[in-house]
C-alpha cells in the first residue's frame, strides 16, 4: 500500500541512466525491519512510467555498452567488486536489518559472495571464445556470440544482493544493459549497490534499477517490448505467469524457481559430518534458502540415533536478534511470510505429522517483541504424498522419513513436482554415481551441502525452473549466436 513519503524515514530512490530519481507516482511503500516488525524506510512504489524510462535510458547505452571491449567492461564490473568489498561490513548489516538473516551469514556469505559474482564475470569474459566449423577446402563458419539486447532482471528476497548481482554481473558482462528490480521485501542493498555502480564509473544507463511491486514493475517489465531477454529468481507461481507474459511475445527466459529438496541419508555415512551439515542444510536462512534439504530421508537401521541427535542439535539452536554476533537463526521476512510457514506447521499436525521440536514463536522480548521468529521446526509421522511433504515451505521446517531401500528412497526423492536440488550421504561411490544419475535434479551434493563453483550450471528441471545460471552458461544466456558462413 503506497503512501505520500514522510520527512523522517530514509527514502530509497530509483536509480535511472545514472540517476537517482523518485518513482513517477510519488507514492512509497513501507520497508520492514523483520528482527522488530517496524517500518524502517521507504522504497519508490514505480510503475510502468518508471520502467519505460529506465527501458528507454538501457537502450540508449546499449550501443556503446555492447560494443565495448571484454577489456573495458572487465574493469567496470571488477571495480564494483572492489566496490562492494570495501563495504563488506555496511553492505552486511545493511542485508541483516533488511532480511532478517543473522549478521554473521550477511558477512560471511551474502556481501562477498555478490562482489565475486562480478569479479567472477569480469574475469570470464576475458577467457571467453567464440566457435569455428570448419568445412574443409570449401569453407568456414563462425559464431558470433553478441549481446542480446535490453535484459530485465528480477529477483527475490532470500539472499537479496547475492541473487541479485547473480543476474546482473553476467548480463552487464556480456554486452547487455539492464533494468533490475530487487524484491520490494528486501531492497536495500540494491539501493547501496546503485552508489556503488556510481562510484565506479559505469556509465549512465548501462544498469538501471527500478523498485516497486512485482504485479507493477516486475510485470511492466516482463511486458516491455525493448527488453528481450528475462531473468528471474523466485517463486515458481509466478515463474508461471511470467511465462504466460513472454511466452507469447518470443522472449528469451531463465526461472530459477522453488524447490522441495531431498536430503538422503544411508547408515554408512560419516554420521558427525552428515550431523552438523543437515543441521545448516536445513536452517540456514531460517530455512529460506531453495536449496535447503527440507525433506530428509533417513536409511531405517540408523532412523532412532539420527532422529535423536538431530532434534538435540535443533531444540538447542537459539533464535535470536539477527544484528547479535552470535545469532544463528535470526527472523523470517516477513509478517505474511511467517503467517504462510505457520500455516503449513498446522496443516502438517492435521495430517498426521508429530513435532520433534520447535513448531512455535520464540518468546522475544523489548524491541524483538514485533520481530517474525519462529523455533527450528522438525516433524515426523508424514506420509511421503501429503501437502507438507509436497509443497514448498520456504522456512524453517524439515520432515523427518524412514526408508529401507535405494529403489524405494529414488521413488521418494523424485515424488514431488520440484527439481531443484538433492544432498546424498553414504561412502559408497558406486551408489552415490547411481543415485545422483538417477535423482530428478539439477544440483546433487555428495557428502556436502552448498559447496559452490561458481563455474557449475546452476539451476533446477521440472517445476523448479528452466534454463541453467552460472559460469559460462549465464554470458550464453544473455547473448544471441549468430552464424557466419564463409566460402573460400
Ligand atoms: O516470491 P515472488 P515471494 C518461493 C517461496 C515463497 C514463494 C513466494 O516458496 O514462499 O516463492 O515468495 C517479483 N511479474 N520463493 O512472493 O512473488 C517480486 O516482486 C514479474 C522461492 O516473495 O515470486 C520479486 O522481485 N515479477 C525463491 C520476485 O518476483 C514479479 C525465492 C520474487 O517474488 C511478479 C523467493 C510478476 N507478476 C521465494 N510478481 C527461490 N527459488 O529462491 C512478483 N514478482
Amino acid at each position: 500500500m503506497g503512501y505520500k513519503a514522510q520527512g523522517r524515514l530514509e527514502k530509497l530512490q530509483n536509480y535511472i541512466d545514472g540517476n537517482w530519481q523518485d518513482p513517477a507516482s510519488g507514492e512509497y511503500i513501507e520497508n520492514m525491519d523483520p528482527s522488530r516488525g517496524t517500518v524502517y524506510s521507504l522504497i519508490p512504489d514505480s510503475g510502468k512510467t518508471d520502467v519505460d524510462r529506465a527501458a528507454q535510458a538501457a537502450r540508449n547505452a546499449f550501443p556503446k555498452w555492447s560494443a565495448s571491449s571484454v577489456q573495458e567492461r572487465s574493469a567496470v564490473l571488477m571495480r564494483i567488486a572492489k566496490g562492494i568489498e570495501q563495504r563488506l561490513e555496511e553492505l552486511a548489516h545493511a542485508e541483516s536489518r533488511d532480511n532478517g538473516k543473522p549478521i554473521q551469514l550477511a558477512r560471511a556469505v551474502d556481501i562477498p559472495r555478490s562482489s565475486e559474482n562480478f569479479a567472477f564475470y569480469a574475469s570470464a569474459i576475458l577467457h571467453e571464445k567464440s566457435e569455428a566449423h570448419l568445412m574443409g577446402p570449401n569453407g568456414f563458419n563462425y559464431t558470433l556470440q553478441q549481446a542480446a539486447g535490453v535484459a530485465g532482471c528480477i529477483s527475490p528476497w532470500n539472499l537479496p544482493l547475492y541473487l541479485f548481482s547473480w543476474k546482473i554481473a553476467p548480463a552487464l558482462a556480456a554486452g547487455c544493459t539492464v533494468v533490475a528490480k530487487p524484491s520490494e521485501v528486501t531492497p536495500y542493498t540494491a539501493w547501496k549497490l546503485s552508489e556503488i555502480c556510481m562510484e565506479a564509473g559505469l556509465p549512465p544507463g548501462v544498469l538501471n534499477i527500478v523498485h516497486g511491486t512485482g504485479s507493477s514493475v516486475g510485470q511492466a517489465i516482463v511486458e516491455h517490448p525493448d527488453i528481450p531477454v528475462l531473468s528471474f529468481t523466485g517463486g515458481t507461481q509466478t515463474g508461471a505467469q511470467i511465462m504466460k507474459t513472454a511466452g507469447p511475445r518470443f522472449k528469451k527466459v531463465s526461472l530459477e524457481l522453488g524447490g522441495k529438496n531431498p536430503n538422503i541419508i544411508f547408515a554408512d555415512c560419516d554420521f558427525e559430518d552428515m550431523l552438523r551439515t543437515t543441521v545448516r542444510s536445513s536452517f540456514a536462512n531460517q530455512g529460506q534458502i531453495c536449496l535447503c534439504g527440507s525433506r530428509i530421508f533417513i536409511e531405517r537401521p540408523i532412523y532412532e540415533k539420527f532422529r535423536e541427535a538431530f532434534v538435540e542439535k535443533v531444540a538447542k539452536m537459539k533464535v535470536g536478534d539477527p544484528s547479535s554476533e552470535n545469532t544463528r537463526m535470526g527472523a523470517l521476512v516477513s509478517r505474511v511470510h511467517l503467517e504462510k510457514v505457520k500455516g503449513y506447521i498446522e496443516l502438517a499436525k492435521e495430517e498426521g505429522g508429530k513435532l520433534l521440536t520447535g513448531g512455535t514463536e520464540p518468546e522475544m522480548s523489548g524491541e524483538l517483541k514485533g520481530g517474525y521468529y519462529l523455533r527450528p521446526t522438525v516433524i515426523e509421522g508424514l506420509p511421503y504424498d501429503c501437502r507438507t511433504n509436497q509443497e514448498e515451505i520456504f522456512g524453517p521446517v524439515v520432515t523427518l522419513q524412514p526408508f529401507d531401500t535405494e529403489e524405494e528412497v529414488l521413488g521418494l526423492a523424485n515424488s514431488t513436482s520440484y527439481g531443484l536440488a538433492a544432498t546424498l550421504w553414504t561412502s559408497d561411490l558406486k551408489r552415490a554415481h547411481r543415485m545422483a544419475a538417477a535423482i530428478e535434479s539439477g544440483i546433487i551434493w555428495v557428502n556436502c551441502w552448498l559447496l559452490r563453483d561458481l563455474r557449475t550450471p546452476f539451476g533446477g528441471m521440472k517445476n523448479s525452473g528452466m534454463g541453467r545460471e552460472g559460469g559460462f552458461e549465464a554470458l550464453r544466456f544473455f547473448t544471441e549466436p549468430k552464424n557466419v558462413c564463409i566460402k573460400l
